[in-house]
């Protein structure tokens, strides 16, 4: 309890070496890697969410939080994905065109590591021609597409529809996920599946790829 208060407060105040050190307590105190990331990190950015949306924290603050973040993830990143889990599946996954949020897509990327997907991550800011190079490329199973800012979410139909217009929106599953998206949304723009979060993204791909 108190070491999940420490290592929120610690990301709140965008300490990088302090939320990395609290992360080797909490493994040293057998805590799951999952559970340190979705109860300290991912909570953790929710409250720097919450202040940021308040006025409270601004644009350099909130990036100092997400670099502690990533600090943390680092860490953690090693045993999510040293799981042994077969080879189940390929995706191309990227943030769409003109956003640049990247700790969500990281996170689906490091679980589906971990469940035995092969990964290829296109970054930030990946517009339709990195998509179809990469797709070109990599031959994936599935097309993930993550957006945090209702302005670039409509950017994901944009994809969605040049592949319809090549004709080889078939060959792949196209998962979508991030904060501003729904269920309702994912439908309407045509994707195979809305992904609330890392560990839906992760049994989704399982039950799709079967
Ligand atoms: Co930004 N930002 N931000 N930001 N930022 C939000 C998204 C915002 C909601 C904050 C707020 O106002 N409350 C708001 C958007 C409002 C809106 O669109 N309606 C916002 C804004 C406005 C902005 C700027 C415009 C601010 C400005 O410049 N004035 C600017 C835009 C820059 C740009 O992209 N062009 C901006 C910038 C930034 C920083 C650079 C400072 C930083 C990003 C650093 C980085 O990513 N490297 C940042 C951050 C950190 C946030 C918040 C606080 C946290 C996002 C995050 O990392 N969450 C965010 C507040 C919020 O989301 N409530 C906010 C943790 C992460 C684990 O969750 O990304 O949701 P999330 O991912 C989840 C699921 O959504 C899902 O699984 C993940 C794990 O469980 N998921 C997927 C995500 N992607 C998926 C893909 C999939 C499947 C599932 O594919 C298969």
């Amino acid at each position: 309890q108190e070491l999940t208060e420490q290592i929120w407060d610690d990301l709140y105040d965008g300490l990088a070496d302090e939320v990395a050190e609290a992360t080797e307590i909490f493994l040293k105190r057998g805590w799951e890697p999952y559970d340190i990331l979705t109860k300290g990190l991912v909570e953790g950015m929710r409250i720097v969410g919450i202040d940021f949306r308040d006025g409270v924290l601004f644009v350099p603050e909130v990036l100092m939080a997400a670099n502690a973040m990533k600090a943390g993830m680092a860490i953690l990143r090693p045993l999510l994905i040293d799981s042994g889990a077969p080879q189940l599946g390929k995706i191309v996954i990227g943030t769409v065109k003109g956003d640049i949020h990247d700790i969500g897509k990281n996170l689906v990327g490091m679980m589906m590591e971990g469940a035995g997907f092969e990964v290829i991550d296109l970054g930030i800011n990946t517009d339709v021609e990195e998509f179809l190079e990469a797709i070109e490329k990599h031959k994936p199973d599935f097309i993930g597409m993550s957006a945090l800012l209702t302005t670039t979410m409509p950017y994901m139909k944009v994809v969605i529809d040049t592949l319809e217009e090549q004709g080889i929106r078939q060959d792949y599953i196209v998962l979508v996920g991030g904060a501003p998206l729904n269920e309702e949304f994912a439908m309407e723009i045509g994707a195979d599946a809305y992904c609330r979060d890392a560990a839906v993204a992760v049994e989704t791909a399982k039950e799709l790829v079967a």
